[in-house]
């Protein structure tokens, strides 16, 4: 195969990875807990070129992170080759949507085949999508997936048909690309919150409470713990110096929203990520009724519907 497709899905955490333990690239100093989301993809294209390149959306870029990746995984493999690389993504680049989760899954998926020409090792795999962005490493496999504190690569849980009914709606705030990435907010949180050693303290208790939850499909038990994992996160890094800030004035909308539609009834959970979007986690069954909730109280709102999706995957192309 000379130019090879790769199709992946972003990994949406419930328990949030948020600062790099040291030594290593993009190990993590807490563990994760997360879905693969169907719904929402990114389609890179690679094939073997005089020089490395990348195109991603329709324009192209020199993009350092992507350079950095091709860098070490010439060094992992010993390849001499270089690479040109298409990318789409189906939602908004860089918004805080985990584009570059399933962004560096597809590509690290794009280059095995390339360089192997073989299936890939799914661990290994993952430990390739981790050098790129740390989250990719969880994109690697559908489903529910975790990545432990410190480890080189994540893990499959349960597969997409654990749940089936599970939805999240992800609601566009804002479409722009956030103000700070995740790695210097990560780096920013880690060398300047006070609350950074209570908050990586913390988080594993919070991800054994979830893995136990899920375990039982306890769909409120499971939201609940979900919910302090990223109202954590975000504490930490408004410890920071100079603060990190991600929230809009339509994202606290929303967090009150989703206390008053469980008030009233609904079993709606939502979360946030690096950026100002709302993630609403529901079951099937009420998906109708939230997205009701959300036109009529917060009025029009870009949104995607995601639903348990699968690992990445290689097509041969011509
Ligand atoms: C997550 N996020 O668990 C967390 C929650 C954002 C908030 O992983 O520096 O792009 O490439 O390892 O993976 C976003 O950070 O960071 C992220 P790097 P990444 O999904």
């Amino acid at each position: 195969m000379d130019r090879v497709r790769a199709i992946a899905h972003p990994s949406l955490a419930l328990i949030k990875y948020w600062g790099k333990a040291e030594g290593g690239i993009n190990l993590p100093a807490v563990p994760s807990l997360a879905l693969t989301l169907g719904g929402l993809s990114t389609v890179t294209t690679a094939r073997l070129a005089d020089r490395d390149g990348m195109v991603l959306d329709g324009v192209e870029r020199t993009d350092t992170k992507v350079l950095a990746f091709l860098d070490h995984i010439r060094t992992r493999t010993g390849s001499t080759a270089r690479f040109w690389i298409e990318s789409v993504n189906d939602f908004p680049t860089a918004a805080g949507l985990a584009s570059s989760a399933s962004g560096f899954a597809a590509l690290a998926a794009a280059l095995w085949a390339l360089i192997y020409q073989d299936e890939p090792d799914p661990g290994e795999l993952s430990e390739w999508a981790r050098l790129g962005s740390g989250s990719a490493c969880r994109s690697i496999f559908g489903g529910w997936t975790a990545w432990r504190a410190r480890s080189p690569r994540a893990e499959p849980l349960w597969p997409p048909e654990f749940w089936p009914e599970v939805r999240v709606v992800l609601f566009v705030v804002n479409a722009g690309p956030k103000p700070l990435g995740s790695r210097e907010g990560m780096g920013l949180t880690r060398d300047s919150s006070p609350f950074y050693s209570a908050w990586v303290a913390d988080a594993p208790g919070l991800f054994d409470a979830a893995l136990d939850r899920l375990a039982s499909q306890d769909w409120d038990g499971l939201g609940a713990v979900m919910r302090r994992s990223y109202l954590r996160m975000f504490a930490t890094m408004l410890g920071a110096d100079p603060p990190v800030v991600y929230w809009l004035p339509a994202s606290v909308r929303l967090i009150h929203l989703a206390q008053r539609l469980r008030d009233e009834g609904l079993r709606v959970w939502e979360t946030m990520d690096a950026g100002p979007q709302v993630k609403y986690f529901c079951l099937e069954d009420q998906l109708e009724a939230v997205l009701k909730a959300v036109r009529d109280t917060v009025g029009p709102l870009e949104f995607r519907i995601a639903r348990p999706g699968e690992g990445v995957r290689v097509e041969p192309c011509d």
